[in-house]
């Protein structure tokens, strides 16, 4: 795969922000968006949102954030450091996507700053991180601020009450997905068992892009949808557009998932760490 132009060193990188939670397994979440800004070269922000409790196994609970605190750190970051695009995960509350969405507004990042919003809803293990009485203000508050969404197959059904099953729904849903404000929807095919590829579909109400991957079969797929995510919002900082992002992340998340590896007794997580192997060919 081809990287992003990397800064030389006493130089300025992009700077990146995560708005999201934080694993202590360190596979998902804030850690995850922090391994792939750090190893694509971005320098990362972060505002946490909500501190879980979990290992390999599952999450076991959260705490979340007070709202000035999470307000505070993304005015402290932008009123001094200045990022040049950022991503948000784990929100949790309803109470937390309104004060992130007003922040956006108020430090007058909308329409400016690119924003990917990734709807985490569940761990891949189906602990809730988020509120259901939450899904009404991702759609209302935090939908029309964003660059792109990035739901996967459960999070579109939740969200748009739209079951992806074949490419004719999926395009429904990348249709539901945009008709509620983002000016970009990915529809990831990731969990589209039927599908030998895992072709993830990006609409902007016009154009429809299909992306093909080859599908890497591993259960140590823990933190795949944030690094996807983290991966598109530092290559927007760098000025691609939403298409050429978009297939800049997927050829990374399907590095990370080859690299991926076993830890503790569950799901090990997707690993970026490939991009400092000795013997990696980059
Ligand atoms: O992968 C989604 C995700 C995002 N953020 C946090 C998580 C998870 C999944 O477990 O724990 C904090």
């Amino acid at each position: 795969m081809s990287f992003l132009p990397l800064t030389p060193g006493g130089q300025t990188p992009p700077r990146v922000m995560t708005i999201a939670g934080s694993d202590s397994g360190g596979g998902a979440g804030i850690q995850a968006d922090m391994r792939t800004f750090a190893l694509l070269g971005a320098h990362a922000c972060v505002a946490v949102t909500a501190v879980t409790v979990q290992n390999s196994m599952g999450v076991k609970g959260f705490h979340e954030i007070p709202l000035d605190v999470i307000v505070g750190q993304i005015e402290a970051v932008v009123s001094d450091i200045g990022v040049q695009a950022a991503k948000t995960g784990m929100l949790a509350s309803s109470d937390i996507i309104a004060a992130v969405a007003e922040t956006w507004r108020g430090q007058g990042l909308a329409g400016t700053v690119p924003l990917v919003v990734d709807p985490v809803c569940a761990s891949m293990h189906g602990d809730p991180l988020l509120h259901p009485s939450a899904l009404d203000a991702l759609r209302t508050d935090l939908f029309p601020l964003a660059t792109l969404v990035t739901p996967n197959l459960d999070e579109v059904r939740l969200i748009v009450g739209i079951d992806v099953v074949d490419e004719a729904s999926q395009r429904d849903a990348a249709r539901a997905l945009h008709a509620l404000g983002p000016q970009w929807a990915l529809v990831k095919g990731g969990h589209l068992r039927s599908s030998p590829e895992s072709p993830d579909l990006l609409f902007d109400g016009t154009d429809f892009h299909e992306f093909g991957a080859t599908r890497v079969d591993t259960g140590d797929d823990h933190g795949a949808g944030d690094t996807l995510a983290a991966a598109t919002a530092v290559a927007l900082a760098h000025g691609y557009t939403v298409p050429d992002a978009v297939a800049f992340a997927k050829s990374w998340v399907t590095e990370c998932l080859r690299a991926a590896y076993p830890l503790g007794h569950g799901h090990g997580p997707v690993s970026p760490l490939f991009r400092l192997a000795v013997d990696g060919s980059s």
